[in-house]
């Protein structure tokens, strides 16, 4: 076969995430997280999370790769967290590798399963197709992880904005802590 692609190299900072040559970014602010939290997203110029992606062909024959560095911070009594996503061809997997940070990976399936899996420097998180994940930031410095999957996936972001995840992680008096989402439709 013709190769597709000439093989290249980027430069990770393996505690800020950041990549060299910078690739595209993307920034989430609370004023395009309405309706996941719980509380009252605002201000909505408030940063919450970047990601940084490594730009290759979205075909199955490719693997894409991207950081996300999470902000620390809370909404009401919610962690930061991203928007949560299944993936748009449902059976596509991905693996997170967990940088900086103290943080939790919450994944959840169609049928109202869920689970919750530590996000930290030294995890490695496989996420099977199927399984809808969100990252938590729990600490109080910015959650790191790289992220590499099936280069097709795709993201359907509309599913857990319709329904949400079955449950919230908030901060406790003992530290964080699971309660059920109250607005979680299956
Ligand atoms: C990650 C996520 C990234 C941001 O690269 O896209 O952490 O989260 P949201 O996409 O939910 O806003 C990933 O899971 N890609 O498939
Ligand atoms: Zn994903």
């Amino acid at each position: 076969m013709q190769p597709r692609l000439d093989p290249f190299t980027v430069f990770m900072d393996l505690r800020t995430g950041l990549l060299d040559p910078l690739p595209v970014v993307a920034e989430r602010r609370l004023g395009d997280m309405r309706g996941l939290y719980a509380g009252e997203a605002e201000p909505a110029d408030q940063l919450v999370y970047r990601v940084l992606s490594i730009p290759v062909p979205e075909l199955n024959s490719e693997i894409q790769c991207s950081t996300t560095i999470l902000e620390p911070g809370l909404v009401g009594d919610e962690y930061f967290m991203t928007k949560g996503h299944f993936h748009a061809v449902r059976d596509r997997s991905e693996i997170y590798i967990g940088l900086a940070g103290e943080g939790r990976l919450l994944l959840a399936t169609e049928d109202g399963r869920h689970r919750l899996e530590p996000l930290r420097a030294g995890t490695v998180n496989y996420i099977p197709g199927g399984w809808a994940h969100r990252s938590i930031n729990v600490g109080s410095d910015p959650l790191v992880f790289f992220a590499a999957y099936v280069g097709d996936a795709g993201h359907d972001y509309e599913t857990i904005e319709g329904r949400g995840f079955p449950v919230r992680v908030v901060r406790g008096e003992t530290g964080p802590t699971v309660v059920i989402n109250q607005r979680y439709r299956r």
